[in-house]
């Protein structure tokens, strides 16, 4: 049986692409990430003219696939980290539904021209709105160690890449979830997830944490 082969095209970003970059490294599949540069040049050839794109290679057979959440649960679903039941499959899209919550909601704050201008807003987020988010998260890991079974599942991918770009900007931020904490520290304790983070990109929010840290807006 050949071998099959992933690119994962997209910005050079963390961005949307990053769960699936999670789940590949976790299952240590044979992959590429592939930055694209010259994106108006690229785009035409794309699905749907937006990145990010997997492409899937075995023998001489290619498919690109476009969206980032159909991309994650194709891999859940060809790398069995989707549950073993329909009900398993159910708990597991609400996770990532409720992590696509968190991680679109800090977007106004952090990207576009307004990136890092609003201190007071950036607290008030942080303060009063993520917590909110996180409590949810709380609710549905409960005691348990992933979000879904005794093994990580797509899911515990979504979650993590949420709280994890939150903790860049704010290394507080689970000082009241220990459930949390504990999730994040397992999930980057996998050995072939820590061995990715260690090579990864930095982080677009990463920027934001001196704002959180001292209240003053980025220049
Ligand atoms: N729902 C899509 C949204 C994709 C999307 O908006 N991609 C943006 C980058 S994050 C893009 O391709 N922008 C460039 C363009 O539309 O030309 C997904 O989750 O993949």
């Amino acid at each position: 049986m050949p071998e099959t082969k992933y690119e994962l095209l997209y910005f050079p970003l963390r961005g949307r692409a990053e769960p699936a970059r999670l789940v590949l490294a976790y299952v240590a599949a044979s992959w590429t990430d592939t930055p694209v540069g010259n994106w108006m040049s690229v785009k035409p050839s794309t699905p749907l003219g937006q990145l990010p794109v997997l492409f899937e290679r075995k023998g001489g057979a290619e498919r690109a696939i476009p969206q980032s959440a159909s991309i994650l649960r194709h891999l859940g679903r060809t790398f069995q980290l989707y549950g073993q039941t329909s009900d398993d499959a159910l708990h597991i899209d609400i996770a990532i539904d409720t992590a696509h919550d968190l991680a679109n909601a800090i977007s106004p704050l952090a990207f576009g021209p307004n990136k890092g201008k609003d201190p007071a807003a950036l607290n008030r987020y942080f303060d009063d709105v993520v917590p909110l988010h996180l409590a949810r998260f709380a609710r549905l890991l409960g005691d348990n160690a992933y979000f879904v079974g005794g093994a990580p599942t797509i899911a515990d991918f979504a979650v993590f890449n949420a709280i994890d770009g939150h903790l860049s900007v704010d290394p507080n931020l689970l000082e009241k979830f220990p459930t949390l904490a504990a999730f994040h520290a397992r999930v980057a304790g996998l050995a072939t997830v820590s061995a990715y983070l260690e090579g990864r990109r930095p982080g677009e929010l990463a920027p934001l944490a001196s704002v959180r840290a001292t209240g003053q807006p980025l220049v």
